[in-house]
C-alpha cells in the first residue's frame, strides 16, 4: 500500500513508506497500470478524541485483512500498561494503606509496570499482574475514584475486561482494539479499491494542536487533488473543553466546526466536507448530564432539552451556519466508530457520492 520514499507510517505493516500524493507520471508498465485509476485522497481531521483513528481502525478491519497476531499482541501491552497507568493514578488519590489488600509491594510494582515504556519487558508476559488486577480492578472501587474525565470508553472498557488482558497470553481482540485510546503519533494511511477505476486513500493524522502542522504539510502536497474531507466530531464534545481552558464556551465541539470552516473555505477550497457525528451512542448519556446546547455553542434559541433529534438539528444547524457559503457543499451523517458495521456503511455512502460528484464535475452525468 503507498509507494514511493520514506518517513511515513501506513497501517499495512511497520514498514515506513511515503504516502502516494498527486498521481506523477511513472515510468514502469505496473505503475502506469495502477494510475489509471482515479485516486481519492481522503483526509480525517477533527479534534484529539474525536475518534478519527477509531473510524480509520474500523475502515482496516472493513476493507483491509484487519490486526494481525503480532499486532494484536503488541496491543495486549499496550492495555496492560494502561491498566497498570490507572492503578498508579488511582493510587494517587488514595492513600495505599487504605486500599485493602494493598501491600507496599503491590504499591512499587504498579508505578514500575505503569512507568516501562518497553513494551517487550518481561513483566507485560507474567502472570503477576494477573494478581495485580485481580486484586484491584475487579472489585470495581477504581471506577469511584477516578474522576469522570478518566472514565472513558477506552478505560471503562480496560476496567471491564481487565483480568482477562492480564493474563500472560492475552491478544487484543478486534472490539478493544477500537476502544483502546492511544494518541496518534504519526500520520498513517490505507489504501483501498472503490471498484475498477476507483481507488480510496484515507489519511488519519494526529488530532492534537502542535500536530496540526502534519495538517499543512499535507494540505501543500494534495489540496489540489483532494474532493472530500472528513471532519470526525465526537456528539458529546459541546462538553468538552479544549485544552484545559475551563471555559464552557470553548469546547471541542464549537472548536471542530471552526475547523471545518478554515478547511473548506481556506485550504481545501475545492473540496466537498463529510461531517461524521461520532459517539452516538454517547449522545443521549452527554445530553442527560447537560442539555444546555444554546450556552456551550452559543447558536441561538435551543429548546429541545434532551432530546437526541433536536439536539442533532441544532448541532447540524450550527455546523452548517459555520461553513458559511459552503453549507451546501457538507453533509452530515451520524456514526459510531466504535461498530465496524456502521463504519463500512455509512462510508459505502460517501464513496458513492464522492464518484457521483466527481463523474459529474466531469460531464459524464
Ligand atoms: N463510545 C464510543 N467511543 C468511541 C467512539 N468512537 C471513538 N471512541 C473512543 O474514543 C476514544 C478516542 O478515539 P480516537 O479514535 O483515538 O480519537 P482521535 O484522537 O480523533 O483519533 C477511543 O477510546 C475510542 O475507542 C464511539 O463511536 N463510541
Ligand atoms: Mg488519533
Amino acid at each position: 500500500m503507498g509507494g514511493g520514499g520514506s518517513k511515513e507510517k501506513s497501517s499495512s505493516g511497520e514498514e515506513k513508506i511515503k504516502s502516494p500524493a498527486t498521481p506523477k507520471v511513472n515510468k514502469s508498465r505496473k505503475q502506469k497500470k495502477a494510475n489509471v485509476k482515479q485516486q481519492f485522497q481522503v483526509p480525517l481531521f477533527g479534534c484529539a478524541g474525536a475518534g478519527k483513528s477509531t473510524v480509520f481502525k474500523a475502515l482496516r478491519i472493513a476493507k483491509l485483512s484487519g490486526f494481525d497476531e503480532h499486532e494484536r499482541i503488541v496491543y495486549g501491552k499496550k492495555m496492560k500498561r494502561a491498566i497498570m497507568q490507572m492503578l498508579s493514578s488511582m493510587l494517587e488519590k488514595i492513600p495505599a494503606e487504605s486500599l485493602d489488600g494493598c501491600t507496599e509491594q503491590d504499591v512499587a510494582q504498579i508505578t514500575r509496570l505503569a512507568s516501562i515504556e518497553d513494551l517487550d519487558a518481561e513483566e507485560f508476559d507474567s502472570g503477576d499482574i494477573l494478581g495485580i488486577a485481580k486484586r484491584f480492578v475487579s472489585g470495581k472501587m477504581i471506577k469511584d475514584i477516578l474522576s469522570s474525565s478518566e472514565l472513558t470508553t477506552s478505560s471503562l472498557h480496560l476496567m471491564d475486561n481487565a483480568e482477562n488482558m492480564c493474563t500472560p497470553s492475552y491478544k487484543a481482540t478486534d472490539a478493544d482494539i477500537l476502544r483502546f485510546r492511544e494518541p496518534t503519533r504519526t500520520k498513517d494511511f490505507l489504501v483501498y479499491d472503490i471498484n475498477d477505476t476507483a481507488t480510496m486513500i484515507i489519511h488519519d493524522f494526529g488530532g492534537h494542536r502542535h500536530l496540526r502542522d502534519t495538517w499543512q504539510k499535507f494540505a501543500d502536497e494534495n489540496k489540489e487533488n483532494v474532493k472530500l474531507i472528513i471532519m470526525v466530531v465526537a456528539l458529546d464534545s459541546y462538553l468538552e473543553d479544549v485544552g484545559g481552558m475551563n471555559d464552557a464556551t470553548q469546547n471541542k465541539m464549537k472548536e471542530a466546526f471552526f475547523l471545518l470552516n478554515m478547511l473548506i473555505n481556506n485550504i481545501y477550497k475545492g473540496a466537498d466536507a463529510a461531517v461524521f457525528l461520532n459517539k452516538v451512542d454517547l449522545f443521549q448519556g452527554a445530553l442527560d448530564k447537560n442539555c444546555d446546547l444554546e450556552a456551550c455553542l452559543g447558536g441561538g434559541e435551543y429548546t429541545g432539552g434532551a432530546n437526541v433529534t433536536a439536539a442533532r438539528e441544532y448541532i447540524v444547524n450550527y455546523g452548517k451556519h459555520q461553513c458559511g457559503e459552503k453549507y451546501d457543499c457538507v453533509q452530515f451523517h451520524n456514526i459510531c466508530g466504535i461498530d465496524v458495521e456502521i463504519v463500512e456503511k455509512i462510508v459505502h455512502g460517501v464513496e458513492q457520492s464522492l464518484v457521483k460528484s466527481v463523474l459529474s464535475s466531469m460531464g459524464f452525468i
